[in-house]
Parts: structure tokens; sequence; C-alpha cells
């Protein structure tokens, strides 16, 4: 605990001095606080380590997990990097609680480190004049960077700002997993027990919820406690938005869908209506969980763990979030529905795991080029991507036998908890690395072994990854005037939408309320909403 109790003084006294002085000059040379630069120093080496012929010091903001029982210098990671780089950096550590405070602090004050390790997005984009173009360095100074965004456009449309220009470098994890955050899934055992195949279309489906409904399918002797289908409306990760699919337009979050290069609002889409119509005879029927429009999560899982078990299908992100992790076994995930139309869509998450404003340069730094050389050798290897994310080797991972590795518990402490160790070993996810697990090349491939939520998850997102749309709307970065106009506008078109939904899937949709929902619509501005995102979708083709 005393290293916890020096932390929190150390922090303490940044703090304090921060208020009274500017605290992040660095040494070495004397700074200049024009931007009027020539180009790298003459101390920069342009290829190969150490990246500076004679030391040189840098001031970096990182957010610190509350869980570290060290500070930033007692890390490997650090430590390391100092040794191969001749760069030392004097980390300006903010708790992860105080972090966007601080940030909003640091940038109103003008007295801004170097750089920032992960700022939010819209901090940076509302603050662009104090920070670094890097759209001419990226070539020459990021190497590694630089041939990684060669492979992956998307990534660098979404670390692109509306002006054309690069001011953020990306970080965090991506995982292979991570496409999908809903999927159907049905107890296998029960239709077996029918002995009915696994439905894959909206009308077997419907016949398998009245098979579901007519027996007493977990043996208790209640042929009326079993719910055939349930769902949770209140929350995108486990309500309806993906099943819309096998009636040709999908709901998600925005209630938008990219469709031929037109970003579409699809609760006015006769295919919405088609799919509510669908919803409603489910409902009306009995098979459909009433609660499913209402209920918070923490019901929804109460009774997706109940004794005997009630769910015949269900929507889940992670199988064992709803049913716990002893009764995996009696669920499989199915590919979507094929609708009567023939159609079968399935929506692809937008989050990718990572961070589009991983790393920045702030005007205060007098060679953003040794800076960005630092972060491209942070991602030179997975050793060092390593090292930032999970500490040493051997301490929280390892590799297996057969040369995958995988996080390891054996050396927490006693009653310790693995992520307070993993993020005192190591800087973990909060650093300026970029660990992709999409990597094939060995040794970088996680073992799966044992990992059952994630190896379910991949097969559940098997399933469904024909049947993504072409396109989805992009993170991106954003206008901070566009992004606040939108989520105005969203507030009262989610609303809305929403209440639409749940009306309908009750009492169904007349042609008299189709056409006043129509109108209603017109009234929320849709058209300004949708534009919004077209912007953001044309800037990143
Ligand atoms: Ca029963």
């Amino acid at each position: 605990m005393s290293q916890r109790k020096a932390l929190s003084f150390s922090l303490a006294l940044v703090l304090c001095v921060c208020i009274t002085a500017p605290c992040f000059s660095g040494g070495g040379q004397s700074g200049s606080s024009s931007g009027a630069r020539t180009g790298p120093s003459a101390n920069l080496n342009l290829t190969g380590l150490p990246l500076v012929k004679d030391r040189e010091t840098y001031s970096i903001a990182i957010s610190m997990r509350t869980l570290s029982q060290n500070s930033m210098p007692d890390k490997e990671a650090v430590i390391r990097a100092e040794r191969d780089t001749n760069i030392r950096v004097n980390w300006v550590e903010i708790i992860e609680t105080a972090w966007i405070e601080r940030l909003n602090i640091l940038f109103a004050s003008g007295d801004l480190p170097d750089a920032i390790v992960r700022p939010p997005a819209n901090l940076v984009m509302q603050n662009l004049p104090l920070l670094v173009d890097l759209t001419n360095m990226l070539d020459t100074y990021t190497p590694v960077l630089s041939n990684f965004l060669k492979t992956r456009p998307d990534i660098k449309s979404n670390i692109t700002a509306p002006d054309g220009r690069i001011y953020s470098f990306p970080s965090g994890v991506e995982q292979p997993w991570g496409l999908v955050d809903d999927s159907l899934f049905i107890d296998k055992e029960w239709l077996d027990a029918l002995r009915l195949p696994v439905p894959s279309t909206t009308e077997e489906f419907y016949s398998m919820l009245r098979a579901f409904k007519e027996n007493d399918m977990n043996g208790n002797g209640n042929r009326n406690d079993e719910i055939p289908f349930s769902f949770c409306q209140a929350n995108t990760q486990f309500n309806l938005k993906s099943m819309f699919g096998s009636f040709g337009v999908l709901d998600n979050a925005e209630h938008l869908q990219i469709i031929d290069n037109v970003v579409t609002f699809t609760p006015t889409r006769p295919e919405f209506r088609d799919a509510l119509r669908y919803f409603n005879r489910l409902y009306s029927e009995g098979l459909m969980d009433p609660e499913g429009l209402s209920q918070s999560i923490e019901q929804y899982t109460a009774k997706g763990r109940l004794t005997p078990t009630i769910y015949g299908s269900f929507i889940a992100n992670v199988l064992g979030n709803i049913v716990g992790l002893d009764q995996l076994d009696k669920y499989i995930p199915v590919s979507p529905l094929k609708g009567p139309g023939g159609h079968q869509l399935w929506n692809r998450s937008r989050a990718a795991g990572l961070f589009y404003t991983g790393f920045v340069i702030t005007n205060k730094c007098r060679s953003p080029e040794a800076l960005i050389r630092w972060y491209d050798y942070v991602n030179s290897s997975f050793d060092t991507v390593m090292l930032w994310h999970l500490g040493p080797v051997n301490m929280a991972w390892a590799f297996d036998e057969k040369g995958l590795w995988r996080n390891i518990m054996t050396n927490v402490p006693s009653g310790g908890v693995f992520e307070e160790y993993w993020f005192t070993v190591a800087v973990g996810g909060n650093g300026p690395q970029l660990l992709q697990i999409y990597d094939t090349n060995a040794p970088t491939i996680r073992s799966l072994e044992g990992d059952w939520n994630t190896l379910y998850k991949l097969a559940s997102q098997a399933k469904q990854e024909p049947y993504f749309p072409k396109a989805i709307l992009p993170q991106g970065l954003e206008e901070p005037g566009i992004i606040q106009e939108r989520s105005i506008l969203f507030a009262d078109i989610d609303n809305y939408v929403r209440n639409f939904i749940a009306t309908s899937i009750m009492n169904g949709v007349t042609d008299a309320q189709w056409n006043e929902h129509i109108r209603n619509s017109q009234r929320l501005n849709i058209p300004r909403y949708v534009q919004s995102y077209q912007g953001l979708y044309d800037r990143s083709k």
C-alpha cells in the first residue's frame, strides 16, 4: 500500500505545481513557443535506434488506472523505451477518474504537455489549433504506422479530421470477435426434444416458437412458464434491431442504414413496417416476451438464469451474459432468419475496439518528429506492443506449448485481482500501443482455450458475418458543432422511434397510423440528422 500512497502523493504534487507554474517545459534544448519550425532537429536520427543522439526529454500526459500500484517510470515498458530511444519522458500521470476534467483544464490554460495519450475525440476536435498537423510527417517518421495504414484505409479514414489532415494516431486493441454486438440464440435441447430443425426462415422460427409455447419444454409440469422468445429493447446489444433485417432493412442504435451509398433513416421504410407486423404477430400470440419492451437488463438476465430454464430463444451480445457459464452448451447461435422476401441481414458493430485519437502532439513540442518516431517505436514489434499492453512475458501473460499467448494468473498475488497485477506490471489499455489480435503472424495469436465467452462469440459472429450490410457508418472525427447538433436531434428522434416500435409491436400498425408516423417523422428534422452522417460517410469512402 505504501507505493499506492506514494503515487497519490506524487499526483497531488503534479496537480499543485501545475496550478502555480508551467510544468511541462522539457529539458534539453530550450524550447521556442512559436510554431515557426524549420524541420527536424540535427539531434534526431532519421532511422534506427536510438531515436536521438543526445538525450532529450519530453512531457506526455497519460491517464492512470486507479488499480495501478506504481507509476509510469516503474514500468518495464517505460524503462526499456528510455534505454532504446534515448528519449526520457516526464509523465504527467492523471488518475483516470479525473482524466477528462484535467485535460479540459490543460487545454484551457494552454499549459500543455508535449503529447497526450488517448485524449477523447471531442476534446481533440475542439482544440485542433493547439495540436501539430502530422499529415506530412507520417510517411517519413512513422514507417510502421504508415505501412499499417496502407493495409487499413478504414483506420486511416477514421483518424483523418474533416479538414483532411491527421492530428492523431490510433491506439487500442483490435479483436477479431468484436464485429457483432448481438446474436440470436436458440435452446438446442428444446429443438431436439421436438425433433425440429434449426429454423432458417421467419416462418420456421414462428412455428418453433409456437411449439415451445404449447409444450412443457422445461419439464416442470407447468406448460405456461416458458418464454418462447425474449429480448431487452432498452439495450441495443439485446434488442430486436438486427431481427428487422429479415424484412429488408435494419434498425440499430442510430436507426440508420447505408443503402446504395445513401445514409437512410429506416423506420419510415415499408420494410420496417413489415418487420413490425411480424413482431406484432409474435406479440399478440404470446410468443414474444411482453416484458421485452420494458424490462431492464438485470431483469432480462435474471430470467435467463432461472432453473429450470424458461427462455426458448433470445438475443444476447455474449451468450454467457444471459444464461451463465454453466449452461452454454444448451444453446446455439443461428444465422439471420430469411424473411418472406428472401432478405437476410444483420448489423455489423460500429465499435472496433480501436481509439482513433490514441496519441496527439501539441504545439508545445519542439520536435514532433522525435515524438512520433517514439510512438512508432512503441508500435514497432509484437514484443514492444505486448510490453506496453500486458507487461513482460511470463508475468501477466505467457506463451503456451503451441506458441500462442494467453493471460496467466499464476503470478497474481493470492487474494489479488488480475487487473491490479496487470495495470502494475504494464501500462495496459490506456497506453499508446495498438495491439492487433487480427494479426495472423505467429506468435501474436492469442490462445482462446478455455475462454468460452469468446469462443461462443466467434461462433455466433461466423453465422452473421455473411449477412452484414455492404457499408456501415464509420466512427471518424467530426466537427464539435455537428456532433452537438446531431445529439440534440437524435434525442427526440430516438425517443420517438423507440415509442413507435413498442406501440406498433403491442398494437399493430394500421395504414392510418403508418401515415401518421410518416408525418411525425417529417417533423423531427430527420433530413438534417441523416445529412450529418452522410457527410461523415462520404469522407470515409
Ligand atoms: Ca414448463
